[in-house]
């Protein structure tokens, strides 16, 4: 028989969702056990419990699971009913915070839209950037629909929903912008965003669940694409560069300049796919594509191809 009242989270150290949870658990005073996943290498038990996305944060309760964040934070708030309420009583203010929150997490994407930031190099860099605080600029200009009474302090004091989602992507958000050295939440062109943060910030459950930036910045680094993905794509120009250069062993670029073309174009693909084991991210998908996943799978396994390919990404 299940243990009653009893709280398992299943996260991962680095998940924004999964702290949101935590975050939620604490100031509720909740106690619950944190159950880490390693996302690269998924347990049987959250593939069980979110068959759907297979993803964390999972919530489970007394043997039953909740999954997506702002509906577990929902489940919470209904279940433990003492303060703090994370969602007003009155439905009308309701209506808005679901709004909110689903312009934070569908439109703006605080932490999906700044991670893409680190994934694209150059012009599409800044282009994501760009993308982002023109997201950040409709929660600027709205934000007295938000905080009616356009005050922070007082409304942090009870920590709502809407706090909650701001706040835990907050410090991931700062490691990514230290790991690319861009800046995103500029204070000065989002003075009320940044100071409703920057406000949350400073409570006490919410410093206890913060997560270890520098642990952080260097994930973050590790992942930054827009270095890598240039370092590889520069490396398509050294092979042809030596098969002009060795003439004796001609494999890789065709003499004529009509076939050169397509093998240059393709080379972005193995490209890719290399990227791909190096940070455990899927850009082909092979039940989309599965004649393009198996030649390119078949490309990365030979032996030349393996011995000098990155080292997978490790998750923990
Ligand atoms: N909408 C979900 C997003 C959860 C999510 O994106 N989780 C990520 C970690 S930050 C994950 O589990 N990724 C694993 C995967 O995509 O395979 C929520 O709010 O709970």
């Amino acid at each position: 028989m299940e243990e009653e009242n009893k709280v398992e989270l299943y996260g991962a150290w680095f998940s924004p969702p999964a702290r949101r949870v935590e975050l939620a658990l604490k100031a509720k005073g909740i106690s619950y056990e944190w159950i880490e996943e390693d996302l690269y290498n998924k347990s049987e038990l959250l593939l069980t419990y979110n068959p759907v996305y297979k993803k964390v944060p999972v919530l489970v309760h007394d043997g039953k699971p909740i999954l997506e964040s702002p509906i577990i934070l929902e489940y919470i708030d209904e279940t433990w009913k003492n303060p703090p309420h994370f969602m007003p009583d009155d439905p009308y203010k309701r209506a808005k915070v679901r709004f909110w929150a689903s312009f934070f997490d569908q439109q703006l994407k605080f932490f999906e839209s700044f991670h893409e930031v680190l994934k694209v190099p150059g012009e599409a860099q800044e282009k994501a950037i760009q993308e982002v605080q023109n997201k950040l600029r409709v929660m600027e200009d709205n934000i007295e629909d938000i905080f009616p009474q356009g005050s922070f302090h007082e409304e942090c004091s009870n920590l709502g929903l809407l706090d909650i989602l701001m706040c835990t992507s907050w410090t991931a958000n700062k490691a990514i912008e230290e790991a690319v050295n861009v800046k995103l939440v500029d204070p000065e062109k989002f003075p009320k965003v940044f100071s409703w943060i920057a406000a949350i910030a400073e409570l006490q459950p919410v410093k206890e669940t913060d997560m270890p930036r520098d642990k952080l910045v260097a994930f973050f680094r590790s992942q930054d694409l827009s270095t890598a993905v240039k370092a590889v794509a520069e490396s398509r120009v050294i092979p042809e560069y030596m098969d002009k250069t060795w003439k004796h062993a001609s494999f890789l670029t065709p003499e004529d300049p009509y076939k050169r073309a397509p093998t240059r174009f393709w080379a972005n693909f193995l490209r890719l796919r290399i990227v791909e084991q190096a940070i455990g991210v899927k850009y082909i998908d092979p039940e989309e594509s599965p004649m393009l996943y198996s030649w390119v799978t078949a490309l990365a396994q030979l032996p030349a191809v393996k011995e000098l390919a990155p080292p997978p990404a490790n998750a923990t």
